[in-house]
C-alpha cells in the first residue's frame, strides 16, 4: 500500500510530533510517499512548481491519501479536492480539542473518511480501522 500523507506545511503545523507518529504509522502498513512533511523543518529550495508537480505525480500513484486536517491549509484543501475528484479513498484526521472549527468542504465531502479525535493514540487506532476497511474492501 502506498499512502499520500497531507498535512501543514507552510501555515501553523501542530506544536507537538503527531505529524511524525501519523507517518510511522502507516510506514508500518505500507509506503509513505510524502514523509518529508513530518520532517523538521520541511522547507526546502526545491521550486513551488517543482514541488507541486511532484506531489501530484505521487498523489496519482498512492492508493489513498491521509490528510490531518486540525491544522487548515489550502495546500492540503487543494490535495484533498484533486483526490475526491480521481475517485481516491481519503480520509481526514481532525483534533476535536481544536479551537478551530472543521470546515465543511470537509465534513460535508460524502468521500472523505473522517477520523475525530481527542489523543492521537485514539486517532491512529481509528485509523487503522478504517485502513483495514478499505484494504478489505
Ligand atoms: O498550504 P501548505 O503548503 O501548508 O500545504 C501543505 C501540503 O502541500 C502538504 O500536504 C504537501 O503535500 C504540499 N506541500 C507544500 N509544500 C511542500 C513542500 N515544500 N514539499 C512537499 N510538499 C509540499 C518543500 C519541503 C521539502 C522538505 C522538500
Amino acid at each position: 500500500m502506498e499512502v499520500y500523507f497531507a498535512g501543514s506545511i507552510r501555515g501553523a503545523a501542530p506544536d507537538d510530533d503527531r505529524y511524525r507518529r501519523i507517518v510511522e504509522f502507516l510506514g508500518a502498513r505500507g509506503t509513505v510517499l510524502t514523509e518529508h512533511v513530518a520532517e523538521e523543518p520541511p522547507e526546502s529550495d526545491l521550486k513551488d512548481s517543482t514541488i507541486h508537480d511532484r506531489d501530484l505525480e505521487w498523489l496519482t500513484e498512492a492508493d489513498g491519501l491521509v490528510a490531518e486536517v486540525t491544522a487548515p491549509r489550502l495546500g492540503v484543501g487543494y490535495e484533498i479536492g484533486r483526490a475526491t475528484a480521481w475517485g481516491m479513498p481519503i480520509v481526514c484526521l481532525y483534533d476535536v480539542t481544536s479551537d478551530r472549527p472543521l470546515s465543511a468542504m470537509v465534513r460535508g465531502n460524502d468521500a472523505v473518511e473522517l477520523v475525530e479525535y481527542e489523543a492521537i493514540e485514539e486517532g491512529l487506532g481509528a485509523l487503522g480501522r478504517v485502513l483495514d476497511t478499505v484494504s478489505e474492501g
